[in-house]
């Protein structure tokens, strides 16, 4: 088989730049390693940034969105129970969606799947060969037969875990990397939320998020210590652990029930660089990490295939390696900046036992200045509703 611009991936980046290249007239091949209901079956990102909805729209993926996607003006921030609303709207002009990366997926596997464009589900053994050359190559095994794909370019949308950063040589890609001592373990219910808005929520016993997927199904998640297993939660211990990090007219009209999904995700920062490796680029997960605190995974990669798209495009149509050449440099851009805003917010948010007292009185000062402080909104919201530069 022979593609332009084979994209290893069916997660939100690779499936948004296929969509991308489709619109473009460049010929892309889809290889993922398993199959497209576990791709669907991941509950994960819930928000959306307002460019990441303009270019959903764009792509012809947001219908569905449009009508079920829900408008937030702004967030509440509470600390040890003081609360604090941060009104986007007001602040900057803007708002996000609140709409779930299972149903961006579902939205954009139909519409790859209407025009007919090739994805590979189930591929097994996926590797990528010759990258540094003109004639790069993805070989791998499906039904016990081995396949070869022939292309210009290929792009790494495979996540954290994925084999295209791992083959790159040692020595021509740095990590940077925080991990944090602790997770997010969270639960999706199908309850009315129990706010109109996004809660984050700071408390000594730790974190909590309550968020939502619709007017009936939502998504709440506590911090707990890095290493701990689902199976030590019970419902109801959730619930209870829930109630006591909200603050008490909260946590008294929240409605509980069994949850439909209750997993752990592990706190990371991580970037690699660079993300170009002669005819490779690394997009999305694939090429950085945020701690979910941002609400920010998905947009980033949004961005980043954007931007990869539009480089492409560059290349195919007036022949220029301009756009392929700044790739790197203008991702990274992004990221650190979305980087910086997601450790922020998750050191001000999260207990982190070995910065003891000094640290909660610090995080204290952080919150108090946001509540006096418009500019110090204005920055929170400028972040959150997604900041671009030009
Ligand atoms: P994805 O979604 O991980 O998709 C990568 C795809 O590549 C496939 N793959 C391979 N395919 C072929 N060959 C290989 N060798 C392959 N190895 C992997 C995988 O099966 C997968 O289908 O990355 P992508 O597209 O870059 O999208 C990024 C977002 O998914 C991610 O940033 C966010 O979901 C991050 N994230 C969250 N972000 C938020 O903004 N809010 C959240 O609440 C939130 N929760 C989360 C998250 C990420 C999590 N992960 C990665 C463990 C919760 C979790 C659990
Ligand atoms: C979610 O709804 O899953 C969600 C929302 C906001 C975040 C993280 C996750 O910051």
């Amino acid at each position: 088989m022979r593609t332009q611009v084979a994209i290893i991936g069916a997660g939100p980046a690779g499936l948004t730049l296929g969509r991308l290249l489709e619109r473009a007239g460049i010929d892309a091949i889809i290889i993922e390693q398993r199959s497209a209901d576990y791709v669907l079956g991941r509950i994960r990102a819930g928000v959306l940034e307002q460019s990441s909805v303009d270019l959903l729209r764009a792509i012809g993926a947001g219908a569905r969105m449009d009508e079920e996607g829900l408008f937030h003006d702004g967030v509440e921030l509470s600390f040890d129970g003081d609360t604090l609303r941060v009104d986007f709207n007001e602040l900057v002009g803007r708002r996000v969606m609140v709409y779930g990366q299972t149903e961006v997926t579902r939205d954009l596997m139909d519409a790859r799947a209407a025009s007919g464009a090739v994805s590979i589900y189930g591929a097994q053994d996926v590797a990528i060969h010759d990258f540094d050359g003109a004639a790069p190559r993805v070989t791998y095994k499906k039904d016990g037969r081995d396949f070869e794909i022939t292309c210009d370019f290929i792009a790494g949308c495979d996540g954290y875990h994925g084999v295209t950063r791992a083959s790159v040589p040692a020595g021509a890609v740095t990590g940077f990397e925080r991990v944090y001592p602790f997770g997010w373990l969270g639960v999706l219910v199908d309850q009315p939320p129990v706010s109109e808005e996004l809660i984050y929520a700071h408390h000594a016993r730790g974190f909590a998020l309550c968020s939502m997927r619709s007017q009936t199904r939502s998504r709440y998640y506590v911090q707990v210590p890095a290493g701990e297993v689902v199976e030590d939660w019970s419902d109801d211990r959730f619930w209870e652990e829930l109630r006591a990090r909200l603050n008490p007219e909260t946590a008294e009209t929240l409605k509980t029930g069994t949850p439909i999904e209750k997993s752990i995700a592990p706190l990371r920062s991580f970037v690699a660089e660079p993300l170009r490796f002669g005819s490779m680029f690394l997009a999305g997960d694939a090429a950085h990490i945020v701690p979910p605190t941002g609400a920010k995974g998905l947009n980033m990669a949004i961005h980043d295939v954007a931007v990869l798209a539009e480089a492409l495009t560059e290349r195919y149509g007036e022949k220029s390696n301009a756009g392929i050449d700044a790739y790197s440099a203008r991702v990274l851009e992004n990221t650190w900046r979305t980087e910086r805003f997601s450790w922020w917010m998750t050191q001000l948010l999260h207990t982190f036992p070995e910065t003891g007292d000094f640290g909660r009185r610090i995080q204290r000062a952080d919150f108090d200045y946001l509540r006096v402080s418009r500019i110090a909104r204005q920055s929170l919201a400028e972040n959150y509703t997604g900041f671009k530069s030009a």
